[in-house]
This record gives structure tokens, sequence and C-alpha cells, in this order.
């Protein structure tokens, strides 16, 4: 029996419910960790790594049908539509409700429920907080183990009635009369991953894989912190946050959002070119941001490890997190070597005469289908990192001095540009969008909109959501961050990227650091201040001064071909989309007309 009353009477309530064969709250130990890796062995879908090349490492293959995130099997379940807004897939809590007892009626016969209490950020932070996942699948009790702290720690701090957030899942596989299980049991056909913002629940049936079971992740981290956030003034985001440090020793913290596929674990593990200058990680997905008594923004990185896509990951894009993996890690869905280890594709400049493949079949260079799948996964402690910050478990969090957005943009968006305010900052993270195509010179690709990098992850109308940033902006004595927009994905007239990107990044991020200190140069110009050609550290790259300028260039007449898209976009959202947003495009468009004129 535990002391905390209402977990208790919610584990039996949701044991009645599945009609598991037996409950186990888990207490975080190596042991329990061990004992999930045999059970994970016996049933054929875990096998241990080579230990001389991988100690103490696991390789796992999936179903083929359950292999990512399901975004159109994932709900928002407001009292209304309009709550969850037009960026959500919305349900009648009442009718999602009566779907969930349906499923989850018996779903755990055969099976063993695992309770396993988790804090998403460090135990007894202040900007922590606690849920409790139920779960019938071992696999996801490891994966629990490294990207959150679980345990009696967590129990403790619960006390005998601490908050936390209830998190149910199951793969949705009954063992009936003594079935034989499948190695990866899952449900495709009946995938529901619900979340209920109101009471901050969260009821995920089906899936095995990534964040549709990791609950802690993009479901309570970003979905359910989001509204809770919304509630008590604070900011749940889909960033990334890194430590900077300058050759005389100042440090800086930067978080930044980027949509997926923009490199933002290699940003937050980046390795500088610039000389003296270093770059360390706290965080490379989640940032939760509260006010400190100085009015600036504390953050902690809520999670404990690294759920990374593998593919693209080598020593020239991201040695720090080659590094991290070389021990102590799970790898779902890459290839294995013949020497019992593993590879995915970008890994090595050529791949490995012979393989199997993540489906476990035969594979060689010959075949046209991918040895790891692209969204092949390592699940790691990021206290491995070697470049983890000394304070990434700070319980304070650290003081957030910058904040970055950024989109793939072939054309228009400049290197970097810094936002007058708060409200044009906010402004700026509302437009981020990636070109779907690779644009021919003079024209905009088709552009898939990303706000904040939050579109899958808002757990509540995007409208909203940015009201309740301009409201941060108006906190009584808040001292900010500055925002900046930054683009390393420019193309030239051939298609080939402008800006080396990867470690050069470094010096887009000395002269953001060298903004925070009031040191750098820049100029005013209708999009915001953007350095002048001297500001950015281009020293020892190879790039034409054209090159530099055009990285720089305020592109008026593509930002003027922006504005109708941007009015088209907020009118999506209808009456919620806040005034001070739209009179960010009409000044914009004014500011942009008036440079055209002084040109012309
Ligand atoms: O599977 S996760 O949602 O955790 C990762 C991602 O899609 O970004
Ligand atoms: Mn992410």
């Amino acid at each position: 029996m535990l002391k905390h009353k209402q977990l208790q009477d919610w584990i039996d309530s949701v044991a009645d419910l599945c009609q598991p064969e037996n409950v186990v709250i888990c207490d975080g130990s190596k042991d329990e960790y061990d004992r999930m890796w045999r059970l994970l062995m016996d049933a054929g879908v875990a096998k241990p790594l080579n230990p001389e090349r991988r100690p103490r490492s696991y390789l796992v293959r999936s179903d083929p049908g359950d292999v990512a995130r399901v975004e159109d099997k994932t709900f928002i379940c407001t009292e209304t539509k309009a709550q969850a807004g037009p960026n959500n897939n919305w349900v009648d809590p009442e009718d999602m409700r009566a779907t969930l007892k349906r499923l989850f009626t018996g779903c755990m016969q055969g099976r063993t429920m695992y309770v396993i209490p988790f804090s998403m950020g460090p135990v007894g932070s202040p900007i922590a907080h606690i849920g409790v996942e139920i779960t019938d699948s071992p696999y996801v009790v490891t994966s629990m183990h490294i990207m959150t702290r679980v345990g009696q720690a967590v129990i403790d701090e619960l006390g005998t009635d601490g908050n936390f957030v209830p998190c149910i899942h199951s793969v949705g596989r009954p063992l009936t009369d003594r079935q034989q299980d499948v190695p990866w049991p899952c449900n495709p056909e009946n995938l529901h991953i619900s979340h209920f913002p109101d009471t901050r629940e969260i009821w995920s049936f089906g899936s095995g894989y990534g964040g549709n079971a990791l609950l802690g992740k993009k479901c309570f981290a970003l979905r359910i912190a989001s509204a809770m956030a919304k509630d008590e003034g604070w900011l749940a985001e889909h960033m990334l946050i890194l430590k900077i440090t300058s050759p005389q020793g100042e440090t800086r913290y930067i978080a930044g959002a980027f949509p997926s596929a923009c490199g933002k674990t290699n940003l937050a593990m980046l390795i500088p070119t610039i000389k003296g200058w270093t770059v360390e990680t706290v965080g490379d997905d989640i940032c939760w941001m509260k006010f400190g008594d100085d009015g600036r923004l504390y953050a902690i990185n809520p999670e404990a490890g690294f759920f990374g896509v593998a593919p693209g990951t080598s020593m020239d894009s991201n040695k720090n997190a080659m590094l991290t993996l070389s021990h102590d890690c799970i790898f779902t869905n890459v290839a294995e070597t013949e020497d019992g280890d593993v590879w995915w594709e970008g890994m090595t400049p050529e791949p490995p005469a012979h393989l199997v493949d993540w489906q476990g079949n035969d594979w060689t260079p010959a075949l046209d289908t991918p040895a790891a799948h692209p969204n092949a996964r390592f699940t790691v402690s990021a206290s491995q990192c070697p470049a983890i910050a000394d304070e990434w478990e700070a319980l304070a969090g650290v003081p957030i001095s910058a904040i970055l957005f950024g989109g793939r943009r072939a054309t228009v968006v400049p290197l970097v540009n810094e936002a007058r305010d708060w409200i044009e900052g906010t402004f700026f993270g509302s437009i981020v969008a990636s070109e779907k195509t690779a644009a021919a010179a003079g024209t905009i690709g088709e552009l898939r909109r990303d706000p904040m990098a939050m579109l899958p992850f808002c757990g509540y109308n995007m409208a909203d959501y940015w009201s309740h940033w301009l409201k941060i902006g108006e906190h009584e004595g808040a001292n900010l961050p500055n925002i900046y927009y930054v683009n390393w994905f420019r193309k030239d007239i051939d298609g080939h990227f402008m800006w080396p990107g990867f470690g050069e990044n470094s010096r887009v991020l000395k002269w953001v650091f060298e903004r925070c200190l009031g040191a750098a140069e820049a100029l005013e110009t209708p999009i915001g201040n953007v350095p002048t050609m001297d500001a950015v550290d281009f020293d020892d790259l190879d790039l034409s001064e054209k090159d530099k300028a055009e990285l720089l260039r305020v592109d008026v007449d593509g930002w003027l071909q922006e504005i109708p898209l941007i009015r088209e976009y907020y009118a999506s959202f209808g009456n919620r989309i806040p005034e001070a947003l739209i009179r960010q495009v009409d000044l914009l468009e004014a500011r942009l007309k008036e440079a055209q004129q002084a040109v012309a």
C-alpha cells in the first residue's frame, strides 16, 4: 500500500479496468532494468550488442507497423473543439472516455502492469513536475528509466498528497487463454493517443514506440505541460538548451526551437569552430521555463536522456552524440553489423558490405531499401554526453538569455535577425516555417508552418498559445530573453547550401551571445536587427563577400510576398488570433513598403 491514497486508488482502478495478471511498482533500480531486458530477450524482441563494441547496449526491432509517432491518432479532448484549435484533432471528452473504456477493459490480461513513478526534471526542482505511467510494456519501463527519473525518490517527493499527471499506456494486446505472445505486441488498428488537458490525463493505446508510449516526453512534457503552463504562467517548449562560454569565461544559456530535421540535437551538442569558445548541452528537445524572483526565465531540461534519430548521426555531424552512444544505450530499428554492432545510413560514408536490416533481413548495399528505419532511434542517458553541462541538473534551472527560432528556408529568411522586443519575437516564433520543396530562385517553396516548432505538441489552440506567450511578456518585473530568427538552410540559385552549418553555427551563437552582452553591432531593418557584415565572425570561412552579404540581406520583395501568406495563416485561427500579432504583420508590411520605396 502506498502512503499516497489518491495514487493507490488510481492504480487500483486502472488494475480493475485493465485486468493484468499482476501489478509491479517500479523502483528504478539497476536490478529492475536488467530484469526487463531479460524479459525482452526471452520474448525475442531484444538482443545484447557485442559487449566489446557497445558495452551493456541492446538492439530492439519493433513491429514494422509501429515505427513512429502517429499524429492523426493523437487527440486533444477539451470541452469544446475551439479550445483544441485547428492545430489538433479534437474529440469530445465524453465520447473519448467511452472509447477508451471499451479499449482498455481487459487489455492487460495475461500481462504485468508496471507502475512507473517518474519526475520530469530533477527531483525537488520547483520547475519539475511528477507523473506516474502505467504500462504493460517492459520496453517502456527500460526507456523510462533512461528518459526520466524513476523510483522511490519520486514517491517520497509525492508524499501523501502531491500532484501527479496520470499516464496510462497499453500496447493493446491482451494475452488470453495462455496465447503465445509476439516479440513486439501492438495494436495499430486501434491506436489512440488521447490527452485530457483539463484534467491533465494521458491515455495511450496500441503503440509501443517512442512518443506514443514514453508518455513523459511529448504527451506530458509538451501537450499536457503546455496546458499547465498556460494556467500557471510558465512556458513548456519544444526547445534545446545550450550553454555557451566565451574565451573570457563569460557564460550564457540559449534555448532554441526548431522543427524536426533542422539539426536540433546537433546544435545542442555543437563543437564550435571558432577558437576559445565552448558549447555545452543542457537539453536537446524540451525546455520548461519559469520566472525567477529576479524576473528572468529559468529553464530546466525535464528529461534525463536523449531519444534521438540515429540516421544521419556520425562523427562528422555530431561527434558528441556518437561518443554518448558508445555504451549503455538502447538502439531501436537500426541495422546490425556482422560483429554485433550497429549501423545506420549516414554513420559512415560507405555502408558495410553486409548487414542485418531493421526488420531482421539480410542486407547488402545493392538493395535499394534503407538498412536502418529512417526513424530509428537511440535512447541514452544525458549524463553520458561528453558535452553535458555541469548544471544540467541544477534544481533552480539556468537563466535563459536568448531564444532562437528557426526553420528550413531556402529563400527569404536571412542567417539571423533579432526581434526588437518580446512581441516581435513571439511574432517570429508564430511564423516559423520550412519550405517543402527546394525553391527555385525568386520563388518561395510551399511553406509548412510549424510555429515555435510546437504544431504537433501544443495541447490547446495555437492562437491561445500565442496569447499566452504575449502574456508572459507582460509579467510584472520580467527581464526577458532576446529572441532571434535563424536560418542555416539558405540556398543559392544552383540549389547549394550557402551556409556550412554544424559547428560553424557557433559563429551565429557568438553574435547572439555578444548581443546579449550589448556588445555586437546590428542594423535596424524592417525585419528586426540584422548583424552588420563585420559583426559576424566569418574569419577563415570559405565564403565570398557576395555570399556573406546575401546571407545577411533583407530580402524586401521576398518578405513582402510572404505577408499575404502570413495573413492567410493567421486567418485560419479565426478571431482567436491575438490583435498584437495582426499588428505585427501590419507594421512589418508598412516598414517593408517604405524600404521598397526608398530603393525605387
Ligand atoms: O517519438 S517522439 O515523439 O518522442 C520523437 C519525435 O517525434 O520527435
Ligand atoms: Mn522533438
